[in-house]
C-alpha cells in the first residue's frame, strides 16, 4: 500500500515505547475519581478527552518465555499426552491439566447476536472537527480537535456469525464512542431508514428473514417465501425493502458504507434547549457497491470477503475514514412534511435538510483477539452521554430496551460491562454490587446512598451530580404529540403514508440502478414458493410505481394484479444523495488490482502497473499459475502472492494479463484462467493485457471495449479501478 499513515490518528508512539503496542492501559476499575476532579492517572477528564488517554484495560501478552500454566497457574510439564496408566492403557480423571483444557474448550461459546451475528470490527479515533456548543452539552463536541476513542462494528443483518460477508443484506454500522463522560453507542444501519415503524413488530420481521422455522434454511439470504410472505402483508417495510434490493445491500467494501442513525434523535444543550437531529456517516472512500453476479461468486471466493479487506487495509496503514454529519431538524420544516420524522421507515432528503459536518472517524487498529473484542462487544442505542438524548420515535424506545436485555443472554451477567472492550475509558462509579462474574473488588462499607459514613470518617462513596449528569429532555410535545389523548395503542396518521418515499427512492436513481433493483424483486421473488404472495407484492409496487411494477411482473412471467389498498402515493422530490451512480467516481485509492503473470512475461510492464496502481494508494496482488513464482523473461524470478485457483477476479476492481505467448497458450487450456477473465469482462471491469495474451481474451468472450486496454497503458487501467464499463452491462445481463 503506498498510502502514508497519518501519524497523528496512528496509535500512539508513547504507548508503544512503553512495551504495551499501545494497546495496555491502567484498568478502569483503578482510574478512582478524586476529589479534585482528576482519576488516579493524573488526567483531568477533559485531558483524557482530547488524548483517547486511558487505554485499553487488561490485555495479555503470549510472552514466549513465559512458562504454560493452567487457569490456576500451575506449571504445566507435558501439553501433547494426557495421563494414562500404561503407554496404551485408559486416561485418567485424576488428569486436571487435561480435564481443565477439555472443560474450558467445551464452554468456549456463547450465543451469538439473535441479528447482526457476522460482524467485521476495529478500534480508532473520532476526532472533533466543528464544536456544536449551541446544540448540545456533550463535552465530546466542546471544542474542534477533541478526541476520544472509539470501536466500531460492521455486521450483516439475517446470516448467523459463522455466515458468508456478502449476501444481499442491511449492514449494521455501529460505533462506540468512550468518551470522557461515558460510553456513547450510535448503533445504525447502511440503509438511511428501517422496516417497521413500531418495536413490537421487530420478533416478526426477524422471524420472516431469517432461516425458515422448520426447514432451518437459507441461511444469510432474504429470498424465500416467510420473507417476502410478512413484507407483503406489512406496507411499512416497502421503503426498506427498496433499499435492500437496491446496489446499497451488495457493498462493495465496509469502507465504502454510508451509515446512519436512522432515528430522529435529540441533542440538548448546556440551557436545556432541545434539537432534533439524524445522524450520517460519509465514507472518505465514496459510496461503492459490488454486482449482484460478483456478491454471489464472491461467497465461493472468499467466504471473509469485507471482513478481511477492513483488516488488510488497516494493517498496511490505509486506515478508512468517515466523516460524521448531523441534520438538523427544524420543528414547523418537520411539521410540514408530508411524513413524520418520527418515522424510522422514512428519510430526510439532504437536498432538504442538508448533512452538517462535525467530526472525522479513523479506524486505525484491528483487534487482537476476536471473540473478546469481537463477539463481547456489546452496543446499546440506550448508552447516550448527557447533552445527547432520544425522540419518541416507537421504534427507537423499544430499542432502549432491546438492547441492554440481550446482553444479559448473550453475556451471561450483568456485569458485562466490566468486559474489557465494554468497559468506559472514564470513571465508573456507583453502588451496585455483585452479580454473577463481578470482576471488580469494591472496597468500603457503603454500598448505599444517601449514607451518612464519611461524617463518621469512612468513605462514604459517590453522589449524583444535579449540574453535570444526565438530565432527560422534556417530552416532545413541539412535534405535535399530546399526552392529553391518554394510553393508546394506535399508530399515528402521520405514519400511514408507506408508497411517497420508495417512489420517490426509485425515481432517485439512474436507469441502471433501477434495472439493478428490478432484477434483484425478480430473483427474490422467484425464490418465493407461493404466486400469491408474489402478486401481493407485485400490488404493492404498482402503488410505488407503475414501470417497477410492470417490469417485475415481466421478469416473474406474472400478470399484474390490482394494485393494493392504502393511502396513496404522493410526488416527493427525487434526490440525487440517494444514487451512487449520480455521485462523482471515487478515488482508486483503497482498491485492488489483479495482475495475472505467466513465466515469459515482461517485468518492466509488471513493475509499471504495480507503481502507477500504489501510487494512487491501490494495493496490487500478482497472480500466478503456482503459488511459487514465476520466472519473467531475462530469468528474474518474480513472487507470487496468490494462485489462480484461488484468487478469483472477483476479488479484484481491475485486471490485468501480463503473458508471455507461450504462457497465455497455456492458460487457453486452464478453466479458472478463461473464468478469471470472463468473470472480470461480465463484471464489468477494466482489464489491460499484453498481445501475446489475446487468444486467451478471444477464449473468454472478452470483446473489445474502452475499458479493454493495452498492458502499457498504466495510467488508463488505474483511472478505470473505481469505475465499470455500464454500456457494457446491456450486452452481457438481459435488460429488465
Ligand atoms: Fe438492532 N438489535 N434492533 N437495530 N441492531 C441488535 O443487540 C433491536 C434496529 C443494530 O454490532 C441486538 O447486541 C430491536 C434498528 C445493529 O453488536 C438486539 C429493534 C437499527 C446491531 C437488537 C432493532 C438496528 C443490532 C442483537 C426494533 C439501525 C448490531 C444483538 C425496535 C438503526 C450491534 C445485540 C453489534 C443488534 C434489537 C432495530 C441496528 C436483539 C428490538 C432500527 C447495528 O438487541
Amino acid at each position: 500500500m503506498a498510502t502514508t499513515p497519518d501519524k497523528t490518528i496512528a496509535p500512539k508512539v508513547a504507548d508503544q515505547k512503553a512495551g504495551n503496542d499501545g494497546k495496555t492501559g491502567p484498568n478502569p476499575a483503578e482510574q478512582r475519581p478524586l476529589h479534585d476532579g482528576t482519576n488516579s492517572t493524573g488526567l483531568t477528564a477533559a485531558y483524557a478527552e482530547t488524548t483517547g488517554a486511558g487505554g485499553e484495560p487488561q490485555q495479555i501478552t503470549q510472552d514466549p518465555a513465559a512458562r504454560l500454566t493452567t487457569n490456576q497457574g500451575i506449571p504445566v510439564s507435558d501439553n501433547q499426552n494426557s495421563l494414562r496408566l500404561g503407554a496404551r492403557g485408559p486416561t485418567l480423571l485424576e488428569d486436571f491439566v487435561l480435564r481443565e483444557k477439555i472443560f474450558h474448550f467445551d464452554h468456549e461459546r456463547i450465543p451469538e447476536r439473535i441479528v447482526h451475528a457476522r460482524g467485521s470490527v476495529a478500534h480508532g479515533v473520532f476526532e472533533v472537527t466543528r464544536a456544536i456548543p449551541e446544540l448540545t452539552r456533550a463535552a465530546l463536541f466542546q471544542k474542534a480537535g477533541n478526541r476520544c476513542d472509539v470501536f466500531a462494528r460492521f455486521s450483516t443483518v439475517a446470516g448467523g456469525a459463522g455466515s458468508v460477508d456478502t449476501p444481499r443484506d442491511i449492514r449494521g454500522f455501529a460505533v462506540k464512542f468512550y468518551t470522557a463522560e461515558g460510553n456513547w453507542d450510535l448503533v445504525g444501519n447502511n440503509t438511511p431508514v428501517f422496516f417497521i415503524q413500531d418495536a413490537i413488530k421487530f420478533p416478526d420481521l426477524i422471524h420472516s428473514v431469517k432461516m425458515e422455522a422448520d426447514r432451518g434454511y437459507p441461511q444469510a439470504a432474504s429470498a424465500h417465501t416467510t420473507f417476502w410472505d410478512f413484507v407483503s402483508l406489512m406496507p411499512e417495510s416497502l421503503h426498506n425493502v427498496m433499499w435492500l434490493m437496491s446496489d446499497r445491500a451488495i457493498p462493495r467494501s465496509l469502507r465504502m458504507m454510508e451509515g446512519f442513525g436512522i432515528h430522529t434523535f435529540r441533542m440538548v444543550n448546556a440551557e436545556g434547549k432541545s434539537t432534533f437531529v439524524r445522524f450520517t456517516w460519509k465514507p472518505k472512500l465514496g459510496v461503492q457497491s459490488l454486482l449482484w453476479d460478483e456478491s454471489s461468486k464472491i461467497q465461493g471466493a472468499d467466504n471473509d470477503f469485507h471482513r478481511r479487506d477492513l483488516f488488510e487495509s488497516i494493517a498496511e496503514g490505509a486506515y478508512p475514514q468517515w466523516d460524521l454529519g448531523i441534520q438538523i431538524i427544524d420543528p414547523a420544516w418537520a411539521d410540514a412534511q408530508p411524513y413524520d420524522v418520527l418515522d424510522a421507515t422514512k428519510l430526510i432528503p439532504e437536498e432538504e435538510v442538508p448533512v452538517q459536518i462535525i467530526g472525522t472517524m479513523t479506524l486505525n487498529r484491528n483487534v487482537d483477539n476476536h471473540f473478546a473484542e469481537n463477539e463481547q462487544v456489546a452496543f446499546c442505542p440506550s448508552n447516550v452521554p448527557p447533552g445527547i438524548d432520544f425522540t419518541d420515535d416507537p421504534l427507537l424506545q423499544g430499542r432502549l430496551f432491546s438492547y441492554l436485555d440481550t446482553q444479559k443472554s448473550r453475556l451471561g451477567t450483568v456485569n458485562f460491562h466490566q468486559l474489557p472492550i465494554n468497559a468506559p475509558r472514564c470513571p465508573m462509579h456507583n453502588f451496585q454490587r455483585d452479580g454473577m462474574m463481578q470482576m471488580q473488588i469494591p472496597k468500603g462499607r457503603a454500598s448505599y446512598e444517601p449514607n451518612s459514613l464519611a461524617s463518621f470518617g469512612e468513605v462514604g462513596g459517590p453522589r449524583a451530580d444535579a449540574a453535570g449528569g444526565f438530565r432527560t429532555a422534556q417530552p416532545a410535545t413541539d412535534l405535535g404529540n399530546d399526552p392529553a389523548e391518554g394510553k393508546l395503542r394506535v399508530r399515528a396518521e402521520t405514519f400511514a403514508d408507506h408508497y411517497s418515499q420508495p417512489r420517490m427512492f426509485f425515481r432517485s436513481l439512474t436507469p441502471i440502478e433501477q434495472g439493478h433493483q428490478v432484477s434483484a424483486f425478480v430473483f427474490e421473488l422467484s425464490k418465493v414458493e407461493f404466486p400469491q404472495v408474489r402478486a401481493r407484492v407485485l400490488s404493492h409496487l404498482r402503488n410505488i410505481d407503475e414501470d417497477l411494477a410492470a417490469r417485475v411482473a415481466d421478469g416473474l412471467g406474472m400478470d399484474l394484479p390490482q394494485a393494493a389498498n392504502g393511502k396513496p402515493a404522493v410526488d416527493l422530490k427525487p434526490s440525487d444523495q440517494l444514487s451512487i451512480l449520480k455521485q462523482p467516481l471515487p478515488p482508486a485509492k483503497g482498491r485492488k488490482l489483479g495482475i495475472l503473470v505467466t513465466d515469459g512475461a515482461d517485468g518492466a510492464l509488471v513493475d509499471a502497473l504495480q507503481a502507477a496502481a500504489k501510487a494512487e494508494g491501490a494495493s496490487v496482488r500478482i497472480v500466478a499459475p503456482k503459488v511459487g513464482s514465476v520466472k519473467l523473461a531475462g530469468g528474474t524470478m518474480l513472487a507470487a502472492d496468490g494462485q489462480l485457483d484461488g484468487e478469483a477476479s472477483v476479488t479484484f476492481d481491475a485486471v490485468a494479463v501480463i503473458a508471455s505467448a507461450a504462457g497465455a497458450e497455456a492458460l487457453t487450456r486452464h478453466k479458472k484462467a478463461i473464468d478469471w477473465l470472463s468473470d472480470a469482462f461480465a463484471h464489468l471491469k477494466a482489464i489491460a493485457h499484453t498481445p501475446e495474451a489475446q487468444p486467451l481474451l478471444d477464449k473468454a468472450g472478452v470483446a473489445k471495449d474502452d475499458f479493454i486496454l493495452g498492458a502499457a497503458d498504466a495510467q488508463g487501467l488505474v483511472a478505470r479501478l473505481a469505475d465499470r464499463n455500464w454500456d457494457r452491462e446491456k450486452t452481457i445481463w438481459p435488460a429488465m
